[in-house]
């Protein structure tokens, strides 16, 4: 069902903060700044690989604000991993299937991820306490 890991979404306070500590740590270059007003965060995508189906990133994580998903995840937690996002050949499917299974989702439907790809999460408390998102990449060919 998973073709690669497409990403690692990291909360974090200070967006440019956090760039910056991953471009001088790691040599990683940012490949995409977007606003996702729907997931509430803004965001930057610093690219790792190329694989099947797609790349793989870091995905840094700013809140817009305190009452979103990455909000309150720093409320309790603080900076640290937030979700880890896989690779997927049709997220549609991906959904039947995994929800079939009796896993929570927590989107019935596809919405819009970064860089024109599909997205959709899984709860956490169902993946072993792993925030789990499913990517479709946007060229993807079924
Ligand atoms: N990883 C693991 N567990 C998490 C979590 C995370 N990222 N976020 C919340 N939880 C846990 C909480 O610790 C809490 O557990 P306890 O009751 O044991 O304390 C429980 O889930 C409920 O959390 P909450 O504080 O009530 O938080 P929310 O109301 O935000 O609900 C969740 C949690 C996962 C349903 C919600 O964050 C969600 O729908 N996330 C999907 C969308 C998203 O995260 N978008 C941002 C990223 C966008 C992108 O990647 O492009
Ligand atoms: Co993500």
């Amino acid at each position: 069902m998973f073709m690669r890991i497409d990403h690692v979404g990291i909360a974090c306070h200070d967006l440019e903060e956090k760039i910056a500590l991953f471009e001088r740590t790691f040599d990683l270059t940012v490949v995409a700044r977007e606003v996702n007003e729907e997931q509430g965060v803004k965001e930057a995508m610093l690219h790792i690989a190329d694989g099947e189906g797609g790349g793989s990133y870091i995905q840094l994580l700013e809140p817009l604000g305190p009452d979103t998903p990455v909000g309150r995840f720093l409320a309790k937690r603080g900076e640290g991993v937030h979700h880890v996002a896989f690779g997927v050949p049709d997220v549609t499917r991906a959904l039947e299937e995994i929800g079939g299974k009796g896993i929570r989702l927590l989107d019935e439907k596809p919405r819009h991820g970064s860089m024109g790809s599909s997205i959709a999460f899984l709860h956490p408390k169902d993946v072993a306490g792993m925030l789990t998102e499913l990517v479709q990449a946007p060229d993807q060919r079924r």
